[in-house]
């Protein structure tokens, strides 16, 4: 039997998180249902790493999230005003149930899962971080995903008024991203609703957002408010900005570098000034469970 992550937390950790729930609930002045909404469970899964997560700080301080802005602690700044409640996501195209989705209909909580993950970003660095949501598999089942569906779409959030950085032409807003629909039913990939037992963090991309974990960070779309089943790839939006850099792809390779950078090694986030870098790993060491998604496939021309 594998433990969650929360029975193994080093103290001073427990002692942090208990410090930052006491805050919230003392602010909201409701403490028993103020805790109440703000832990999360999820059952332990097999599917997670056994390397350590990185803390709750350097998950929420060091974010992209170019709605917020363009640099790493602008996300932390900005992304409260961000309001996420209510939150529905519509979900249409090729499917037989299309409608607006509330958070809960899609990841119900007797549903969630613990899912500790690698998250490499395409700029060369890593974290590992300890989601919880539920197979994306799950919420398409719901829906049903009718035979001519071939991709996924989504789309975040489009509210230039609590997303400063919309209201700049950085990318062409909402943000979007697409996966074909074998990677969509992938048991790896999730709809995260939270992180460690918190609620998502807005600068994470609260309520719901895609984690991919053999995927450069970009995939991992935040704050969702639509997914379409389509029959045609979807542009997305870092292909669209550049795509000599940024494909539809995207899965992590150390063999295809960046025009502009090395993909052989990451910086790792939290090792310290010294605990520098290390090897990165073909599909971010999930290989043995997605290579065959690819067999066959040029993964330096479908990069
Ligand atoms: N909507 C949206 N989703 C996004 C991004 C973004 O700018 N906007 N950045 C992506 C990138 S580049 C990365 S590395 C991850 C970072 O996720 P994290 O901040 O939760 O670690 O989110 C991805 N999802
Ligand atoms: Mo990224």
């Amino acid at each position: 039997m594998k433990l969650n992550w929360s029975d193994v937390t080093p103290h001073r950790m427990y002692l942090d998180r208990r410090k930052f729930i006491g805050v919230s609930a003392a602010a909201l002045a409701l403490p028993a249902l103020a805790s109440r909404a703000q832990a999360l469970t999820g059952r332990p899964s097999p599917l997670s790493t056994d390397q350590p997560p990185n803390t709750f700080e350097e998950i929420t301080n060091y974010n992209n999230f170019y709605e917020f802005g363009t640099g790493k602690e602008d996300p932390a700044r900005y992304a409260d005003q961000l309001t996420v409640d209510p939150w529905s996501v519509e979900i249409g195209g090729l499917v037989d149930r299309p409608g607006s989705y509330g958070v809960e209909d899609l990841a119900p909580d007797n549903a969630l899962e613990e899912r500790i993950y690698r998250l490499r970003c395409v700029e060369a660095w890593s974290m590992v971080i300890p989601w919880i949501g539920v197979p994306l598999a799950s919420v398409l089942q719901k829906v049903g995903v009718q035979p001519s569906a071939k991709y996924v779409e989504f789309e975040t959030l489009l509210r230039p008024e609590e997303m400063p950085g919309q209201q700049r032409a950085i990318l062409d807003w909402p943000y979007r991203e697409g996966l074909r629909l074998d990677e969509a039913m992938h048991p790896l990939t999730i709809l995260a609703t939270g992180l460690y037992d918190q609620p998502m963090p807005k600068q994470n991309g609260a309520p719901i957002r895609l984690v991919v974990p053999w995927k450069y960070g970009f995939k991992s779309i935040k704050s969702i408010v639509r997914i379409n089943l389509v029959a045609d790839q979807p542009l997305n939006t870092w292909k669209q900005l550049q795509s000599s850099e940024y494909g539809f792809y995207a899965n992590v390779n150390p063999q295809v570098d960046h025009p502009r950078w090395s993909q052989a090694t990451h910086r790792v986030i939290g090792a310290g000034l010294f605990g520098g870098r290390e090897e990165t790993q073909m599909f971010n060491g999930y290989g043995d469970q997605v290579a065959s998604l690819y067999a066959g496939m040029d993964l330096a021309v479908n990069y």
